[in-house]
This record gives structure tokens, C-alpha cells and sequence, in this order.
């Protein structure tokens, strides 16, 4: 059987991630490829109980170390449990974040070390990298305001800190995108959602076109 492929979306907050990952799956299942969406913190019970913990905004400081700790506890778990048995039946994952989140965020974002962080990843991923992510870019004025409009309660963590962490979160994906840029795809995420569709859509037809790889 061939292995599925692991899709990732990333960006900054508001970037229009989880719209563009539910409509990757559908494109997908269109053309008759089985894919699963999934979303990182979180994507089984166990790693979502993490994801609350690490989002929720208590009395006690979670360092920066503690930070990238929990989110790669979480995302052990999601390979163990879901990305890794999709993958090996077939599937195509659609992941809202992964990796590239925690180089953005805690490493670009928070200054903890690159090479600690690529440690841990090579621990974690056990080999695997996906084979095409979709860094959706905007103005950080742009995604936040897109965000508070969406939101219906109190900010997380992440929510309440300040553009200028965000423009670091966002100087940090394009310097990952420079650096990989057969694998990580740039979308222009403050055009229409048309027009994202389109980029989109144009990155995914030569993904599926060339068996997977970007
Ligand atoms: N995190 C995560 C880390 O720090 N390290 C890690 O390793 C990982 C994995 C939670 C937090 O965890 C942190 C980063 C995050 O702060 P999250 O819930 O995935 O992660 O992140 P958020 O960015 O908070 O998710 P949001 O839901 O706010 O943003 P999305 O998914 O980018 O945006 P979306 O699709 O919900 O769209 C937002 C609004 O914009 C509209 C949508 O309809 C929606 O109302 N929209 C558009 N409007 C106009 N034009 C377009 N093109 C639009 N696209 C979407």
C-alpha cells in the first residue's frame, strides 16, 4: 500500500488556518484521496486535555522551556495514536500546525534555542517530515483583527501577547520558508478566500500531480 502524506497549515493567529485545512480535506476527498484533518495542539483526547493546559491562561507561568515541552508531549501522542496509524492505512492528514509552529512560536517567538528544538523534533517525528506545508503569511494587524472577530470568549494564552511577539512568530516562518522552500509553500493569506482557494488549490494539484512530493 502506498503511505498516506502529511499536509501541514501553519501561520500566525487568524491567518485563516483551520478554514484552509477543512478545505484541503475536501479538496482532497473530491479526487477520491482518503484524508484526515487533525490539528496540533491536540487531534486525540489525550493531546487535547494537553492542549488545554498549555493554552489556558492560570495563576502559575509556564516557562518557555515547559512550553515546547508540552507541545511536543502533544504531538508525541498525536503520531502514536493518529498521524502515524493514518498514514500507515493510507490516509492523508491535514494538520492545522505542527512543527514549524514550535520553531515559529517558541523558538522565533519565545528565543528558545533552535538546536534544542530540532533535537526534540528529530526525537519525536522519528523520521518523518511532511511532504508539503502550507504557511499561510499576512500583516500581523491583519490576522489579529481577523481573530478577535472570530473569537467568542476570553483570549488564551497565546491571544494576549503582544504584535510585537507575533511579528517575530511571522519573521520566524519566513525564515523557515527561505531556508525549505520545496516544502513550504507561501500563500498569500490576505487576499480573498478565493483567491487563497486558488493558491491553494494550484500547490495541491502538483502535489497529488507528483505522487505526494511538493
Ligand atoms: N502553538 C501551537 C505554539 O505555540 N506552538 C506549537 O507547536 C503549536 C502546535 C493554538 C495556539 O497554539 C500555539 C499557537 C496558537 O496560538 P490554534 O488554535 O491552532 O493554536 O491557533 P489560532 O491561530 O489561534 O487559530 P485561529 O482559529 O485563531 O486562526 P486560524 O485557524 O488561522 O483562522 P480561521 O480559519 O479560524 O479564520 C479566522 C477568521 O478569519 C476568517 C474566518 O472566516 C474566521 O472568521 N477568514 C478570512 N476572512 C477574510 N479573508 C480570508 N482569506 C479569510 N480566511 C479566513
Amino acid at each position: 500500500m502506498t503511505p498516506g502524506r502529511l499536509i501541514t497549515i501553519e501561520g500566525i493567529e487568524g491567518a485563516g488556518k483551520s478554514t484552509v485545512a477543512r478545505w484541503v480535506c475536501e479538496w482532497l476527498q473530491r479526487r477520491s484521496v482518503s484524508a484526515q484533518l487533525t490539528r496540533e495542539p491536540g487531534g486525540t483526547e489525550l493531546a487535547e486535555r494537553v492542549r488545554r493546559i498549555v493554552l489556558e491562561r492560570g495563576s502559575e507561568s509556564v516557562s518557555a522551556t515547559a512550553e515546547t515541552l508540552l507541545m511536543f508531549a502533544a504531538r508525541d501522542i498525536h503520531l502514536v495514536n493518529l498521524i502515524g496509524p493514518a498514514l500507515a492505512r493510507g490516509d492523508w492528514v491535514v494538520c492545522d500546525r505542527f512543527t514549524d509552529a514550535t520553531r515559529a512560536y517558541q523558538g522565533a517567538g519565545r528565543g528558545v534555542d533552535a538546536a534544542w528544538i530540532e533535537q526534540l523534533a528529530a526525537r519525536v517525528h522519528g523520521g518523518l517530515e511532511p511532504a508539503c506545508t502550507l504557511l499561510l503569511d499576512l500583516p500581523v494587524a491583519v490576522g489579529l483583527a481577523r481573530a478577535k472577530s472570530r473569537r467568542d470568549g476570553a483570549c488564551d494564552r497565546f491571544e494576549a501577547e503582544t504584535a510585537a511577539f507575533f511579528e517575530r512568530v511571522r519573521a520566524g516562518y519566513l525564515a523557515l520558508a527561505r531556508r525549505e522552500p520545496r516544502r513550504i509553500q507561501l500563500i498569500e493569506a490576505s487576499a480573498s478566500l478565493e483567491d487563497v482557494q486558488r493558491q491553494v488549490a494550484a500547490v495541491l494539484s502538483r502535489l497529488t500531480a507528483a505522487g505526494g512530493g511538493a
